[in-house]
């Protein structure tokens, strides 16, 4: 993969924005940015673009959802000329991918790798952040785009004793960039979310030796990854706009059938055929095969059974198969797409520990030890994932007016007027920060989405001659009460997941994605907009301003699909959402 050079120029002293993070969010918000004729600076810590894609690079990592239409939708030739070799990408295709575009919009020349942001600071008189960075650099701008990701923030439980282990313990959100060879070794894997399941069969086959730490079993549906038919992909490409509209208005910012049909008004037959049909066609798409999964635990309790039929059905021996089987809500945690994943089990070097009563109790030299007995390995992998959501913004310093910082504001769980700003913090966009659909979307839909509308807000106030954006109190506090409540009806906000934040101990347990639907959040972002930013204060703007002027957002003034999101379902906050 051939790519041109970041920028090497002296650091500018002031920009119109500066970017943090040069992964999918800061890529597209530094061309929007660009061609609305604002100055920018992006700041990467990774030593290349790619943001998540760039550290996750354990084995088997590959997108989950189907790669025609996990990319970029706002150039129709990029779409025509980057072709996806598989029906999901794997990680290095995505990089290459990412590569690709920082290269063909030309982007690099305003991108500084290797250079992680320390603080952010406001300065109230001057109505802008300073910002700084690790190796002393310091820029300040009107605007403030933190494109950090969602899950990029490792989560490393500090096990006792992990500095006696003479072993490499590797995670899997911080993988070597040079790969690692376990040909012949004793290897342990601690958890068992998407990561873990990806990784685990890949790792079987070179270790001599597997021992996997379950915490909670997962439910994973079969991912039937496959080359992609030039075929298809011709036909798609004849046609892309009308994929990426009909993905537009579709609950995850994806398409694929959806049954909006009530599990509990078929038949056991028909349900078991509809949920064998789903089955067959693999992926996160096998939460559609009814309406209300995620909202009747009798619906739901049907399609748990059937899941932990087809894991009885693979792993031979019935005592591991028993600890596979979950026994939670079924798409409660987010749902895992594998490859072999449970047959691994079959093989006679992998072995399953079960540490949901007896947790990990420390690393020694030799391995690992739980309830006094200790299982040998020569290296570690922690798939422990990541403190989701906040844990990037965690890691630096963001100050806003009176000195208060967002990790103060948010101790208590995060608030986010649309989970793009935080009252406080003027000129601040979070890119799918947390009460927006962000995880619960398809990743680079929602940032679309997002940058869109940021910048159609910075030209805005450019025409308007106002100096600052913030939201007002009320409104955000409305918007964070919205979420929950909407939370509340989904069987998601249930258990103990990443998704409330209950994967890292002491994290404040709040619903922190929008769960009400990609396409009504976009609806209400476009609404919002439409009246002049209402719930947001524009501090300076002239008076008798004219409305805004929709431009980057015109591409999602998209009516919804209302197949899948019915005024019933609106009105009862069902609308589904995988
Ligand atoms: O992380 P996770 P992940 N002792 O939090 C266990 C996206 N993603 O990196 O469930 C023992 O899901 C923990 O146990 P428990 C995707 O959105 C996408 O796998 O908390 N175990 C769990 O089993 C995904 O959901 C892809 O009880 C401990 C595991 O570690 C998200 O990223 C691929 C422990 C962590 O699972 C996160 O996935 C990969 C402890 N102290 C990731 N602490 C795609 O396919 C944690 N665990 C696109």
């Amino acid at each position: 993969m051939s790519v041109s050079p970041s920028s090497s120029a002296p650091l500018p002293a002031a920009a119109d924005a500066v970017v943090v993070g040069a992964g999918f969010g800061g890529l597209y918000a530094l061309h929007c940015l660009r061609q609305m004729g604002f100055s920018a600076v992006c700041f990467e810590a990774g030593d290349g673009v790619g943001g998540t894609w760039y550290w996750n690079r354990y084995p088997g990592a590959r997108c989950d959802v189907e790669s025609l239409q996990y990319s970029y939708s706002f150039s129709p030739e990029l779409d025509q000329e980057w072709t996806w070799s598989e029906k999901y990408a794997p990680q290095a295709e995505i990089m290459a991918y990412a590569n690709h575009v920082a290269d063909r919009f030309d982007l690099r020349r305003d991108i500084r790798l290797s250079t992680r942001v320390v603080s952010a600071t406001f300065d109230e008189k001057r109505a802008l952040w300073v910002v700084e960075t690790d190796g002393g650099g310091r820029v300040e701008a009107r605007f403030c785009l933190m494109a950090v990701g969602c899950l990029s923030s490792a989560n490393k439980p500090p096990f006792a004793g992990m500095a006696d282990f003479k072993g490499p313990i590797y995670h899997t959100g911080e993988w070597p960039k040079d790969g690692v060879d376990f040909t012949g070794q004793r290897v342990a894997v601690i958890g068992t979310g998407s990561s873990a399941i990806q990784s685990i069969p890949l790792i079987a086959e070179q270790a001599s030796a597997l021992t996997v730490f379950q915490r909670t079993a997962t439910y994973t549906v079969p991912a039937y990854n496959a080359p992609l038919d030039p075929e298809h992909v011709a036909k798609v490409k004849a046609d892309y706009p009308a994929l990426r509209a009909r993905a537009r208005s579709r609950p995850t910012g994806f398409y694929f059938p959806i049954n909006t049909a009530p599990a509990m008004e078929a038949t056991e037959e028909e349900r078991r055929r509809k949920y064998e049909e789903a089955w067959a066609r693999g992926g996160l798409p096998f939460l559609g095969a009814f309406g209300d999964l995620l909202f009747s635990k009798e619906a739901n309790d049907t399609i748990a059974d059937f899941a932990r039929e087809k894991i009885r059905g693979i792993v031979k021996d019935p005592a591991t198969a028993d600890l596979l089987c979950p026994d939670n809500v079924f798409g409660c945690k987010r749902l895992c797409v594998d490859t072999d994943y449970f047959a691994t089990y079959n093989k006679p070097h992998v072995k399953l520990v079960d540490v949901s009563k007896t947790p990990i109790e420390r690393f020694t030299a030799e391995g690992i030890v739980v309830a006094g007995k200790t299982y040998p390995a020569d290296a570690v992998v922690c798939a422990t994932g990541f403190a989701a959501m906040t844990g990037s913004y965690e890691k630096i310093r963001i100050t806003g007016r009176d000195g208060l910082t967002l990790a103060e504001k948010w101790r208590a769980g995060p608030r986010a007027y649309l989970g793009v700003a935080s009252a406080g913090f003027p000129n601040l966009f979070m890119i799918t920060g947390p009460g927006s659909p962000s995880v619960l979307a398809s990743m680079i839909q929602a940032i679309e989405q997002h940058v869109d509308w940021m910048v159609d807000l910075m030209a805005h106030m450019r025409d308007v001659g106002a100096r600052t954006f913030e939201p007002r109190v009320a409104d955000e506090d409305a918007w964070v009460e919205h979420v929950n409540e909407v939370s509340q009806v989904s069987l998601r906000s249930t258990c103990s997941s990443w998704y409330v934040g209950a994967n890292v101990p002491g994290r404040p347990r709040v619903f922190m994605p929008y769960i009400g639907g990609f396409p009504v959040y976009v609806q209400k972002c476009n609404e919002i907009m439409d009246g002049g930013y209402s719930g947001f204060v524009l501090e300076g703007a002239k008076s008798g301003k004219a409305a805004p002027e929709v431009r980057l957002t015109k591409r999602w003034h998209v009516p919804l699909d209302m197949d899948v999101i019915s005024p019933a379902m609106l009105a009862a906050r069902r609308v589904p959402v995988v």
